[in-house]
């Protein structure tokens, strides 16, 4: 039986600064769920939530999670809750599918621990090891931009993204192709950046043979994608637009991509993940794992959705020291460009204790009371 929910909020600096088109991280404000049981710790769930402290890549930020979590969601949470029976019950709760994921996956990591069945095995992976790139941000200049570019391939990742925004494009691009050949890899991700106006400009991309052009215009411009996809060449992968299996549907019809990141937290948790992938691979669309600079706990669970069999493109489930200098769980290493799936059960990781401690600035444990719902 459930007893309560442990709510736990932490800090951890990043090794360097990440910069997008929309800021720069330096660090995670982490948001952290632990389904309490009394079948003993071994049972218990965990959660990691994937907002930034800023509601910049989307409009979800990590203290409007920790509120709406508080207030809507937790109470929906009974002794028996499973995730399946939340799921159903989040539906009356509107959006803020990135607080709703990290309850959603505390649950599953609980059911599964307690079934025995790793979150790989329940989802239908087929891989044990996912190939990884690296998302690399804007860089205050082309020689350091080459350098870190440098530094991930000899690390051995299979494949490089490029942030990019308007005056950071092209010439980046063209520099890291032509010190590093047509051999490599490699895609970019505007999050939102451009116009549709900016189509002639995007269409220059298509001179240096990338993989794909991610998000380059604002999330709820689904047709404005249809619109340059028909400008540019370069396959158009959405990343901010998708979320849901609803959502993917209609933009897969309306031709406003062709390839789809898939990330659970912007989804609402791995079994819309899971939807979502189902219906690409239905309709021969190649999906990827996206990546929230997540710890231990969201990387773990990650990996399991990576290891699907649509996941057919190098993902950002880069290793653990590609962004922090001590996880928070055992690290994740970069071997032979890729990086094993955890095979225990549930997430198959856990907070290594001092570290967690460490890291800690409150902790609140929320009894489960009589639900709402569920
Ligand atoms: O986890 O390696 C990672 C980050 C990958 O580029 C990445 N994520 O739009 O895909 C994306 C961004 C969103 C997070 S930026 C703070
Ligand atoms: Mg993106």
């Amino acid at each position: 039986m459930i007893r309560g929910v442990e709510v736990r909020r932490a800090t951890i600096n990043l090794v360097a600064p990440f910069r997008t088109s929309f800021g720069t991280e330096t660090g995670r404000d982490l948001l952290y769920l632990r389904v309490v049981g009394d079948e003993g710790e071994e049972a218990d769930g965990w959660g990691e939530c994937v907002a930034m402290a800023d509601p910049g890549y989307s409009s979800e930020y990590v203290d409007g999670c920790e509120d709406v979590l508080r207030r809507f969601l937790l109470p929906l949470v009974g002794p028996a809750t499973t995730a399946e029976d939340f799921h159903a019950a989040a539906r009356g709760v509107r959006g803020h599918a990135m607080a709703k994921a990290t309850l959603e996956t505390a649950l599953l990591d609980r059911d599964l621990r307690l079934a025995g069945t790793a979150l790989s095995a329940h989802l239908g992976a087929t891989r044990t090891r996912v190939p990884s790139g690296v998302s690399v941000g804007i860089q205050p200049d082309v020689p350091t931009l080459l350098r870190v570019v440098r530094g991930y391939l000899d690390e051995g990742y299979v494949r490089i993204k490029l942030k990019i925004e308007p005056g950071w494009d092209l010439e980046p691009v063209a520099a890291v192709r032509r010190e590093f050949g047509p051999g490599v890899p490699l895609q970019v991700d505007a999050n939102a950046a451009y116009a549709v106006g900016d189509a002639a400009h995007l269409a220059a991309l298509d001179d240096h043979d990338l993989l794909l052009i991610e998000q380059p215009l604002p999330e709820d411009d689904v047709w404005g994608h249809a619109v340059l996809a028909r400008t540019v060449r370069t396959p158009i992968c959405l990343d901010e637009s998708i979320t849901s299996a609803e959502v993917a549907a209609g933009a897969i019809e309306a031709g406003a991509c062709a390839i789809i990141n898939i990330k659970p937290g912007r989804v609402g948790g791995y079994l819309e993940a899971r939807r979502i992938h189902d219906l690409c691979v239905a309709r021969g669309v190649p999906v990827w794992c996206g990546g929230m600079l997540e710890t231990g706990i969201g990387r773990a669970a990650n990996l399991a959705l990576a290891a699907m069999p649509g996941f057919t493109l190098p993902g950002d489930t880069s290793a653990s020291s590609r962004y922090f200098r001590r996880d928070v769980t055992e690290p994740f290493v970069l071997r032979e460009g890729g990086i094993d799936v955890p095979r225990g059960p549930g997430i198959g990781v856990r907070p290594i204790p001092e570290v967690l401690e460490g890291m800690t600035r409150r902790v609140e444990m929320v009894p489960v009371v009589s639900p709402r719902r569920a």
